[in-house]
Protein backbone atom coordinates (compact mmCIF):
# COMPACT_ATOMS: atom_id res chain seq x y z
CA UNK A 1 0.00 0.00 0.00
CA UNK A 2 0.71 3.53 -0.77
CA UNK A 3 2.11 5.35 2.63
CA UNK A 4 1.67 8.96 3.18
CA UNK A 5 4.76 10.67 4.43
CA UNK A 6 4.36 14.34 6.13
CA UNK A 7 7.32 16.85 6.79
CA UNK A 8 6.46 19.72 9.57
CA UNK A 9 8.88 21.86 10.99
CA UNK A 10 7.55 20.83 14.27
CA UNK A 11 6.87 17.14 15.00
CA UNK A 12 4.99 16.50 18.50
CA UNK A 13 4.30 13.25 18.94
CA UNK A 14 0.81 13.10 19.99
CA UNK A 15 -1.12 10.62 22.15
CA UNK A 16 -5.16 11.11 20.98
CA UNK A 17 -5.46 13.28 24.47
CA UNK A 18 -2.79 15.48 23.70
CA UNK A 19 -3.77 16.40 19.85
CA UNK A 20 -6.97 18.09 21.36
CA UNK A 21 -4.98 20.47 23.51
CA UNK A 22 -3.17 21.24 20.01
CA UNK A 23 -3.71 24.29 17.62
CA UNK A 24 -3.73 24.26 13.69
CA UNK A 25 -1.84 22.98 12.03
CA UNK A 26 -0.75 19.66 14.10
CA UNK A 27 -4.56 19.02 14.16
CA UNK A 28 -4.70 19.23 10.46
CA UNK A 29 -1.67 17.22 9.73
CA UNK A 30 -2.62 14.41 13.07
CA UNK A 31 -6.49 14.43 10.58
CA UNK A 32 -4.36 13.44 7.39
CA UNK A 33 -2.33 10.49 9.01
CA UNK A 34 -4.95 9.05 11.46
CA UNK A 35 -7.05 7.47 8.84
CA UNK A 36 -4.13 5.89 6.35
CA UNK A 37 -1.12 5.97 8.58
CA UNK A 38 1.97 6.66 7.34
CA UNK A 39 4.99 8.85 8.64
CA UNK A 40 5.44 12.13 10.60
CA UNK A 41 8.68 13.63 9.83
CA UNK A 42 10.55 16.53 10.96
CA UNK A 43 12.09 18.96 14.46
CA UNK A 44 11.97 16.75 17.34
CA UNK A 45 11.51 19.89 19.22
CA UNK A 46 14.89 19.46 21.14
CA UNK A 47 18.39 21.57 20.63
CA UNK A 48 21.31 19.42 21.06
CA UNK A 49 24.99 20.16 21.37
CA UNK A 50 25.67 17.65 18.15
CA UNK A 51 22.33 16.39 16.57
CA UNK A 52 22.86 12.05 16.40
CA UNK A 53 20.32 10.19 13.61
CA UNK A 54 17.05 10.73 13.83
CA UNK A 55 14.86 8.92 16.11
CA UNK A 56 11.75 6.65 15.51
CA UNK A 57 8.66 6.37 17.50
CA UNK A 58 5.06 4.94 16.95
CA UNK A 59 1.30 6.07 18.09
CA UNK A 60 -1.16 4.14 16.75
CA UNK A 61 -1.18 3.82 12.96
CA UNK A 62 1.44 6.99 12.93
CA UNK A 63 5.27 6.65 12.62
CA UNK A 64 7.31 9.42 13.92
CA UNK A 65 10.66 10.57 12.53
CA UNK A 66 12.23 12.82 14.46
CA UNK A 67 15.56 14.77 14.54
CA UNK A 68 17.30 17.00 16.62
CA UNK A 69 18.65 20.27 15.94
CA UNK A 70 22.16 22.23 16.98
CA UNK A 71 22.24 24.91 18.70
CA UNK A 72 23.64 27.26 15.54
CA UNK A 73 21.12 25.42 13.10
CA UNK A 74 17.99 26.01 15.42
CA UNK A 75 19.45 29.97 15.36
CA UNK A 76 20.02 30.25 11.87
CA UNK A 77 17.18 28.29 10.56
CA UNK A 78 14.56 28.47 12.95
CA UNK A 79 15.10 31.63 14.74
CA UNK A 80 16.68 34.04 12.38
CA UNK A 81 15.69 32.90 8.32
CA UNK A 82 12.33 31.41 9.34
CA UNK A 83 11.01 33.26 11.94
CA UNK A 84 12.56 36.84 11.42
CA UNK A 85 12.95 37.03 7.39
CA UNK A 86 10.53 35.09 5.93
CA UNK A 87 7.47 35.32 8.49
CA UNK A 88 7.93 39.22 9.03
CA UNK A 89 8.34 39.35 5.15
CA UNK A 90 5.21 37.17 4.04
CA UNK A 91 2.92 38.89 6.36
CA UNK A 92 3.95 42.41 5.12
CA UNK A 93 5.98 43.24 7.83
CA UNK A 94 9.01 44.64 6.02
CA UNK A 95 9.79 47.17 8.77
CA UNK A 96 10.51 43.88 11.07
CA UNK A 97 12.74 41.86 8.73
CA UNK A 98 16.17 40.84 9.22
CA UNK A 99 18.01 39.81 6.14
CA UNK A 100 21.19 37.65 7.28
CA UNK A 101 23.16 35.76 4.14
CA UNK A 102 24.23 32.90 7.30
CA UNK A 103 20.58 32.39 8.37
CA UNK A 104 19.65 31.76 4.96
CA UNK A 105 22.65 29.21 4.03
CA UNK A 106 21.87 27.78 7.61
CA UNK A 107 18.17 27.56 6.82
CA UNK A 108 19.59 25.89 2.92
CA UNK A 109 22.05 23.57 5.11
CA UNK A 110 18.96 22.17 7.36
CA UNK A 111 16.63 21.40 4.77
CA UNK A 112 19.25 19.78 2.62
CA UNK A 113 20.40 17.92 5.79
CA UNK A 114 16.80 16.55 6.79
CA UNK A 115 15.99 16.17 2.93
CA UNK A 116 18.84 13.56 3.24
CA UNK A 117 17.53 11.60 6.32
CA UNK A 118 13.95 11.47 4.70
CA UNK A 119 15.65 10.15 1.29
CA UNK A 120 17.50 7.17 3.33
CA UNK A 121 13.94 5.80 4.37
CA UNK A 122 11.66 6.64 1.65
CA UNK A 123 10.40 3.74 -1.18
CA UNK A 124 9.79 4.65 -4.45
CA UNK A 125 5.74 4.26 -3.65
CA UNK A 126 5.75 7.11 -0.90
CA UNK A 127 3.88 10.34 -1.78
CA UNK A 128 5.48 13.27 0.43
CA UNK A 129 3.52 16.40 1.99
CA UNK A 130 5.81 19.17 2.98
CA UNK A 131 4.73 21.57 5.33
CA UNK A 132 4.76 25.05 5.59
CA UNK A 133 7.50 28.12 5.55
CA UNK A 134 10.41 26.66 7.52
CA UNK A 135 10.83 23.87 4.68
CA UNK A 136 10.13 25.50 1.15
CA UNK A 137 13.78 24.34 0.19
CA UNK A 138 12.82 20.27 0.89
CA UNK A 139 11.37 18.93 -2.29
CA UNK A 140 14.26 20.80 -4.52
CA UNK A 141 17.02 18.80 -2.27
CA UNK A 142 15.02 15.58 -2.33
CA UNK A 143 15.26 15.85 -5.92
CA UNK A 144 19.18 16.61 -6.14
CA UNK A 145 19.25 13.14 -4.11
CA UNK A 146 17.33 11.66 -7.17
CA UNK A 147 14.42 11.01 -5.35
CA UNK A 148 11.00 11.12 -8.13
CA UNK A 149 8.24 10.29 -5.90
CA UNK A 150 5.36 12.55 -5.67
CA UNK A 151 6.25 15.56 -3.67
CA UNK A 152 4.14 18.16 -2.29
CA UNK A 153 3.60 21.60 -0.45
CA UNK A 154 1.40 23.58 1.24
CA UNK A 155 2.05 26.95 2.61
CA UNK A 156 0.24 28.00 5.83
CA UNK A 157 0.82 31.46 5.64
CA UNK A 158 0.11 34.19 2.97
CA UNK A 159 2.18 34.13 -0.27
CA UNK A 160 2.68 37.97 -0.97
CA UNK A 161 2.11 40.63 -3.55
CA UNK A 162 5.23 39.85 -5.89
CA UNK A 163 6.64 43.63 -4.96
CA UNK A 164 6.73 42.97 -1.66
CA UNK A 165 7.95 39.61 -1.86
CA UNK A 166 10.73 40.61 -4.63
CA UNK A 167 12.37 42.45 -1.28
CA UNK A 168 13.30 39.15 -0.34
CA UNK A 169 17.02 38.65 -1.23
CA UNK A 170 16.91 34.96 -2.22
CA UNK A 171 13.29 35.40 -3.79
CA UNK A 172 14.07 33.48 -7.35
CA UNK A 173 15.87 30.95 -5.28
CA UNK A 174 12.91 30.05 -2.62
CA UNK A 175 10.67 30.41 -6.17
CA UNK A 176 12.33 27.72 -7.83
CA UNK A 177 12.47 25.63 -4.91
CA UNK A 178 8.27 25.73 -4.74
CA UNK A 179 9.01 24.63 -8.46
CA UNK A 180 10.58 22.13 -7.31
CA UNK A 181 7.12 20.26 -5.97
CA UNK A 182 4.45 18.47 -8.18
CA UNK A 183 1.58 20.44 -6.24
CA UNK A 184 1.78 23.65 -4.25
CA UNK A 185 -0.75 24.95 -2.51
CA UNK A 186 -1.60 27.80 -0.99
CA UNK A 187 -4.69 29.22 1.45
CA UNK A 188 -6.57 31.22 -0.35
CA UNK A 189 -7.25 32.06 -4.41
CA UNK A 190 -5.25 35.24 -4.26
CA UNK A 191 -2.43 33.79 -2.43
CA UNK A 192 -2.25 31.41 -5.28
CA UNK A 193 -2.46 34.26 -7.62
CA UNK A 194 0.18 36.35 -6.69
CA UNK A 195 3.01 33.23 -6.65
CA UNK A 196 1.64 32.20 -10.38
CA UNK A 197 1.87 36.21 -10.88
CA UNK A 198 5.29 36.28 -9.36
CA UNK A 199 6.52 32.95 -11.57
CA UNK A 200 5.27 34.23 -14.81
CA UNK A 201 6.77 37.94 -14.54
CA UNK A 202 10.32 36.87 -12.52
CA UNK A 203 10.70 33.01 -13.67
CA UNK A 204 9.38 33.41 -17.31
CA UNK A 205 6.62 30.40 -16.71
CA UNK A 206 3.47 30.50 -18.19
CA UNK A 207 -0.19 28.74 -17.21
CA UNK A 208 -1.47 25.39 -19.45
CA UNK A 209 -4.33 25.23 -20.76
CA UNK A 210 -5.57 23.20 -17.66
CA UNK A 211 -4.58 25.34 -14.98
CA UNK A 212 -0.68 23.86 -14.35
CA UNK A 213 2.10 26.02 -14.06
CA UNK A 214 5.04 25.33 -16.28
CA UNK A 215 8.62 27.22 -15.16
CA UNK A 216 11.37 25.65 -17.62
CA UNK A 217 11.59 21.62 -17.42
CA UNK A 218 9.09 21.65 -14.92
CA UNK A 219 5.54 21.40 -14.75
CA UNK A 220 3.48 21.62 -11.33
CA UNK A 221 -0.17 22.13 -9.81
CA UNK A 222 -0.60 25.23 -8.17
CA UNK A 223 -4.01 26.20 -6.26
CA UNK A 224 -6.02 27.24 -3.36
CA UNK A 225 -6.61 24.85 -0.41
CA UNK A 226 -8.13 26.29 2.03
CA UNK A 227 -7.84 24.20 5.31
CA UNK A 228 -10.58 24.30 8.25
CA UNK A 229 -11.40 22.75 11.32
CA UNK A 230 -12.98 19.63 12.26
CA UNK A 231 -16.70 21.26 12.97
CA UNK A 232 -17.95 17.92 14.67
CA UNK A 233 -14.77 18.06 16.92
CA UNK A 234 -14.99 21.94 18.01
CA UNK A 235 -18.90 20.97 18.37
CA UNK A 236 -18.49 18.55 20.61
CA UNK A 237 -15.44 20.39 23.21
CA UNK A 238 -18.04 23.13 22.94
CA UNK A 239 -20.89 21.07 25.06
CA UNK A 240 -18.21 19.05 26.78
CA UNK A 241 -18.19 19.24 31.01
CA UNK A 242 -14.69 20.93 30.45
CA UNK A 243 -16.24 23.59 28.65
CA UNK A 244 -19.13 24.40 30.34
CA UNK A 245 -17.23 24.55 33.72
CA UNK A 246 -14.93 27.12 32.42
CA UNK A 247 -17.77 29.09 31.09
CA UNK A 248 -19.71 29.06 33.72
CA UNK A 249 -16.36 30.41 35.57
CA UNK A 250 -15.80 33.03 33.30
CA UNK A 251 -19.64 34.13 33.14
CA UNK A 252 -20.19 34.47 36.22
CA UNK A 253 -17.20 36.53 36.83
CA UNK A 254 -18.74 39.13 33.95
CA UNK A 255 -22.31 39.61 35.91
CA UNK A 256 -24.64 39.59 33.13
CA UNK A 257 -22.06 41.92 30.68
CA UNK A 258 -21.67 41.27 27.17
CA UNK A 259 -18.40 39.17 26.23
CA UNK A 260 -16.21 40.20 23.31
CA UNK A 261 -13.35 37.39 22.96
CA UNK A 262 -9.83 37.62 21.18
CA UNK A 263 -8.21 34.57 20.88
CA UNK A 264 -4.29 34.60 19.67
CA UNK A 265 -0.80 33.49 19.33
CA UNK A 266 1.04 37.08 20.47
CA UNK A 267 2.21 38.00 17.22
CA UNK A 268 2.48 41.20 15.38
CA UNK A 269 0.39 39.66 12.22
CA UNK A 270 -2.86 38.92 14.53
CA UNK A 271 -3.36 42.81 15.03
CA UNK A 272 -3.86 42.86 18.86
CA UNK A 273 -2.88 46.71 19.58
CA UNK A 274 -4.96 47.64 16.78
CA UNK A 275 -8.02 45.56 18.23
CA UNK A 276 -7.21 46.87 21.38
CA UNK A 277 -7.24 50.42 20.23
CA UNK A 278 -10.64 49.68 18.57
CA UNK A 279 -11.97 48.52 21.63
CA UNK A 280 -11.28 51.55 23.48
CA UNK A 281 -12.70 53.66 20.27
CA UNK A 282 -16.07 52.02 21.06
CA UNK A 283 -15.83 52.81 25.16
CA UNK A 284 -15.25 56.75 23.79
CA UNK A 285 -17.33 56.56 21.02
CA UNK A 286 -20.48 54.96 22.55
CA UNK A 287 -20.16 55.42 25.89
CA UNK A 288 -23.52 53.21 26.90
CA UNK A 289 -21.08 50.58 26.57
CA UNK A 290 -19.63 51.81 29.44
CA UNK A 291 -19.78 48.75 32.14
CA UNK A 292 -21.89 46.45 30.01
CA UNK A 293 -19.19 45.23 28.00
CA UNK A 294 -15.99 43.30 28.82
CA UNK A 295 -13.17 42.08 26.56
CA UNK A 296 -11.58 39.05 27.02
CA UNK A 297 -8.01 39.02 24.96
CA UNK A 298 -6.35 35.50 25.56
CA UNK A 299 -2.86 35.61 24.10
CA UNK A 300 -0.42 32.04 24.20
CA UNK A 301 2.81 32.94 24.46
CA UNK A 302 4.67 32.68 21.05
CA UNK A 303 8.28 32.81 19.86
CA UNK A 304 9.74 34.55 23.24
CA UNK A 305 13.31 34.76 22.08
CA UNK A 306 12.56 36.85 19.32
CA UNK A 307 12.99 40.83 20.19
CA UNK A 308 10.23 42.05 18.21
CA UNK A 309 7.77 39.50 20.20
CA UNK A 310 9.17 40.73 23.74
CA UNK A 311 8.49 43.93 22.09
CA UNK A 312 5.14 43.34 21.18
CA UNK A 313 4.26 41.82 24.72
CA UNK A 314 5.03 45.05 26.03
CA UNK A 315 3.01 47.68 24.32
CA UNK A 316 -0.19 45.14 24.66
CA UNK A 317 0.18 45.13 28.38
CA UNK A 318 0.53 48.66 28.26
CA UNK A 319 -2.37 49.18 26.17
CA UNK A 320 -4.53 47.38 28.29
CA UNK A 321 -3.34 48.88 31.06
CA UNK A 322 -3.82 52.53 29.61
CA UNK A 323 -7.99 51.22 28.83
CA UNK A 324 -8.32 49.91 31.85
CA UNK A 325 -6.50 52.72 34.03
CA UNK A 326 -8.64 55.72 31.79
CA UNK A 327 -12.07 54.07 31.22
CA UNK A 328 -12.55 51.49 33.93
CA UNK A 329 -13.98 51.54 37.66
CA UNK A 330 -13.69 50.17 40.27
CA UNK A 331 -16.42 47.03 39.60
CA UNK A 332 -15.29 46.73 35.97
CA UNK A 333 -12.62 46.33 34.06
CA UNK A 334 -12.84 46.82 30.05
CA UNK A 335 -9.95 44.61 29.38
CA UNK A 336 -9.10 41.37 30.38
CA UNK A 337 -5.80 40.46 28.99
CA UNK A 338 -4.64 36.83 29.52
CA UNK A 339 -0.71 35.80 28.36
CA UNK A 340 -1.36 31.80 28.23
CA UNK A 341 -2.93 29.08 26.83
CA UNK A 342 -5.76 27.26 27.77
CA UNK A 343 -7.46 23.52 26.82
CA UNK A 344 -9.01 23.29 23.51
CA UNK A 345 -12.11 22.66 25.16
CA UNK A 346 -11.79 25.40 27.46
CA UNK A 347 -11.59 27.79 24.75
CA UNK A 348 -14.49 26.28 23.27
CA UNK A 349 -16.94 27.01 26.09
CA UNK A 350 -15.55 31.09 25.75
CA UNK A 351 -16.30 30.74 22.73
CA UNK A 352 -19.53 29.59 22.85
CA UNK A 353 -20.56 32.65 25.67
CA UNK A 354 -18.96 35.38 23.69
CA UNK A 355 -21.73 37.87 21.92
CA UNK A 356 -18.60 38.33 19.42
CA UNK A 357 -15.51 36.55 18.11
CA UNK A 358 -13.36 39.37 17.31
CA UNK A 359 -10.42 38.36 14.57
CA UNK A 360 -8.84 40.93 13.19
CA UNK A 361 -5.35 40.10 12.04
CA UNK A 362 -3.51 42.46 9.95
CA UNK A 363 -2.53 39.48 7.89
CA UNK A 364 -3.34 35.66 8.13
CA UNK A 365 -2.88 32.72 5.78
CA UNK A 366 -6.27 31.51 7.30
CA UNK A 367 -7.49 32.15 11.23
CA UNK A 368 -8.82 29.09 12.49
CA UNK A 369 -10.09 30.61 15.22
CA UNK A 370 -12.53 32.48 13.48
CA UNK A 371 -14.00 28.94 11.90
CA UNK A 372 -13.63 27.43 16.11
CA UNK A 373 -15.76 30.74 17.00
CA UNK A 374 -18.34 30.16 14.49
CA UNK A 375 -18.23 26.16 15.48
CA UNK A 376 -18.73 26.82 18.96
CA UNK A 377 -21.99 28.55 19.24
CA UNK A 378 -25.35 27.83 19.96
CA UNK A 379 -26.99 28.12 16.49
CA UNK A 380 -30.17 28.93 18.17
CA UNK A 381 -28.55 32.36 20.16
CA UNK A 382 -25.03 32.53 18.07
CA UNK A 383 -22.35 35.39 18.45
CA UNK A 384 -21.67 37.64 16.25
CA UNK A 385 -18.18 36.79 14.44
CA UNK A 386 -16.02 40.19 13.37
CA UNK A 387 -13.40 39.54 10.59
CA UNK A 388 -10.48 40.94 9.27
CA UNK A 389 -10.61 41.42 5.76
CA UNK A 390 -6.73 40.37 5.52
CA UNK A 391 -7.34 36.84 6.79
CA UNK A 392 -7.66 33.96 4.43
CA UNK A 393 -10.81 33.20 6.40
CA UNK A 394 -12.56 36.43 5.02
CA UNK A 395 -12.29 34.70 1.34
CA UNK A 396 -13.78 31.65 2.65
CA UNK A 397 -16.22 31.81 5.57
CA UNK A 398 -19.87 33.85 4.45
CA UNK A 399 -21.72 35.75 6.98
CA UNK A 400 -19.18 37.41 8.75
CA UNK A 401 -18.94 41.27 9.97
CA UNK A 402 -15.91 42.20 7.63
CA UNK A 403 -13.46 44.72 8.98
CA UNK A 404 -10.53 46.66 7.98
CA UNK A 405 -8.14 46.25 11.16
CA UNK A 406 -5.96 49.35 10.53
CA UNK A 407 -9.20 51.27 10.31
CA UNK A 408 -9.79 51.88 13.99
CA UNK A 409 -13.41 54.50 13.56
CA UNK A 410 -14.92 51.82 11.73
CA UNK A 411 -13.61 48.64 13.39
CA UNK A 412 -15.34 50.79 17.08
CA UNK A 413 -18.26 51.06 14.66
CA UNK A 414 -18.66 47.15 13.23
CA UNK A 415 -18.17 46.22 16.73
CA UNK A 416 -21.23 48.27 18.16
CA UNK A 417 -23.43 47.23 15.61
CA UNK A 418 -22.31 43.70 15.95
CA UNK A 419 -23.14 43.54 20.00
CA UNK A 420 -26.39 45.37 19.39
CA UNK A 421 -27.74 43.07 16.18
CA UNK A 422 -30.86 41.49 16.15
CA UNK A 423 -31.42 37.92 17.15
CA UNK A 424 -33.17 37.21 13.59
CA UNK A 425 -29.57 38.56 11.82
CA UNK A 426 -27.43 36.75 14.41
CA UNK A 427 -28.90 33.80 13.14
CA UNK A 428 -29.15 33.72 9.49
CA UNK A 429 -25.18 35.12 9.51
CA UNK A 430 -24.57 32.16 11.48
CA UNK A 431 -25.96 29.41 9.58
CA UNK A 432 -24.20 30.77 6.04
CA UNK A 433 -21.01 31.00 8.46
CA UNK A 434 -21.14 27.18 9.52
CA UNK A 435 -22.35 25.90 6.30
CA UNK A 436 -19.72 27.68 4.54
CA UNK A 437 -16.93 26.31 7.04
CA UNK A 438 -18.24 22.79 6.06
CA UNK A 439 -17.79 22.90 2.75
CA UNK A 440 -14.13 23.72 4.26
CA UNK A 441 -13.66 21.90 6.87
CA UNK A 442 -10.08 20.01 7.89
CA UNK A 443 -11.50 16.96 5.90
CA UNK A 444 -12.18 18.44 2.88
CA UNK A 445 -8.56 20.06 2.87
CA UNK A 446 -6.70 17.18 3.80
CA UNK A 447 -9.01 14.93 0.82
CA UNK A 448 -8.45 17.80 -1.97
CA UNK A 449 -4.43 18.31 -1.16
CA UNK A 450 -3.86 14.37 -1.42
CA UNK A 451 -6.01 13.90 -4.57
CA UNK A 452 -4.26 16.43 -6.39
CA UNK A 453 -0.82 14.73 -5.16
CA UNK A 454 -2.11 11.49 -6.56
CA UNK A 455 -2.39 13.63 -9.89
CA UNK A 456 -6.39 13.45 -9.81
CA UNK A 457 -8.01 16.80 -10.48
CA UNK A 458 -11.37 17.94 -8.85
CA UNK A 459 -14.23 15.54 -9.93
CA UNK A 460 -11.88 12.58 -10.56
CA UNK A 461 -12.03 9.24 -8.97
P1 LIG B 1 -1.44 30.28 13.53
O1 LIG B 1 -0.77 31.56 13.15
O2 LIG B 1 -0.93 29.63 14.75
O3 LIG B 1 -1.42 29.23 12.33
P2 LIG B 1 -4.45 30.02 13.72
O4 LIG B 1 -4.91 29.54 12.40
O5 LIG B 1 -5.37 31.00 14.33
O6 LIG B 1 -3.01 30.70 13.68
O7 LIG B 1 -4.32 28.77 14.66
C1 LIG B 1 -4.01 28.94 16.02
C2 LIG B 1 -4.48 27.73 16.83
O8 LIG B 1 -3.95 27.85 18.14
C3 LIG B 1 -5.99 27.66 16.94
O9 LIG B 1 -6.40 26.32 16.85
C4 LIG B 1 -6.26 28.24 18.34
O10 LIG B 1 -7.39 27.69 18.98
C5 LIG B 1 -5.01 27.88 19.08
N1 LIG B 1 -4.73 28.92 20.11
C6 LIG B 1 -4.53 30.24 19.90
N2 LIG B 1 -4.39 30.87 21.09
C7 LIG B 1 -4.50 29.95 22.04
C8 LIG B 1 -4.45 29.98 23.47
N3 LIG B 1 -4.26 31.11 24.16
N4 LIG B 1 -4.61 28.80 24.13
C9 LIG B 1 -4.79 27.65 23.44
N5 LIG B 1 -4.86 27.56 22.11
C10 LIG B 1 -4.71 28.69 21.41
C11 LIG B 1 -0.86 29.19 11.01
C12 LIG B 1 -1.24 30.35 10.09
C13 LIG B 1 -2.74 30.50 10.00
C14 LIG B 1 -3.36 29.17 9.55
C15 LIG B 1 -2.84 28.00 10.37
C16 LIG B 1 -3.28 26.65 9.81
O11 LIG B 1 -0.63 31.56 10.54
O12 LIG B 1 -3.11 31.54 9.12
O13 LIG B 1 -4.77 29.26 9.70
O14 LIG B 1 -1.42 27.99 10.42
O15 LIG B 1 -2.93 26.56 8.45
Amino acid sequence: MRRLVIVSNRVAPLTPRKVASAGGLAVGVHAALAESGGIWFGWSGQVVAAPGPVRHQRAGSISYLLADLSESEHAGYYGGFSNRALWPTFHYRLDLATFERAHYETYRAVNRRLAGELARILRPTDHVWVHDYHLIPFGRELRRLGVANRIGFFLHIPFPAPEVYIVLPWHRSLAEDLCAYDVTGFQTASHTRQFVDYAIEELGGELAPNGDLVVGERRLTVGAFPIGIDVEDVQRMAASDEARRNAQVLSATLQRRQLVIGVDRLDYSKGIPERLLSFETLLKEHPDWRGSVTLVQISAPSREDVPEYQQLRTTVEGLAGRINGRLGAAEWTPVRYVNRTYSRRALAGFYRIAAVGLVTPLRDGMNLVAGEYVAAQDPERPGVLVLSRFAGAAEVLEGAVIVNPYDTDKTATALHHALAMPIEERRERHARLLSSQRAHDVHNWRDRFLRALAGLRDGQD
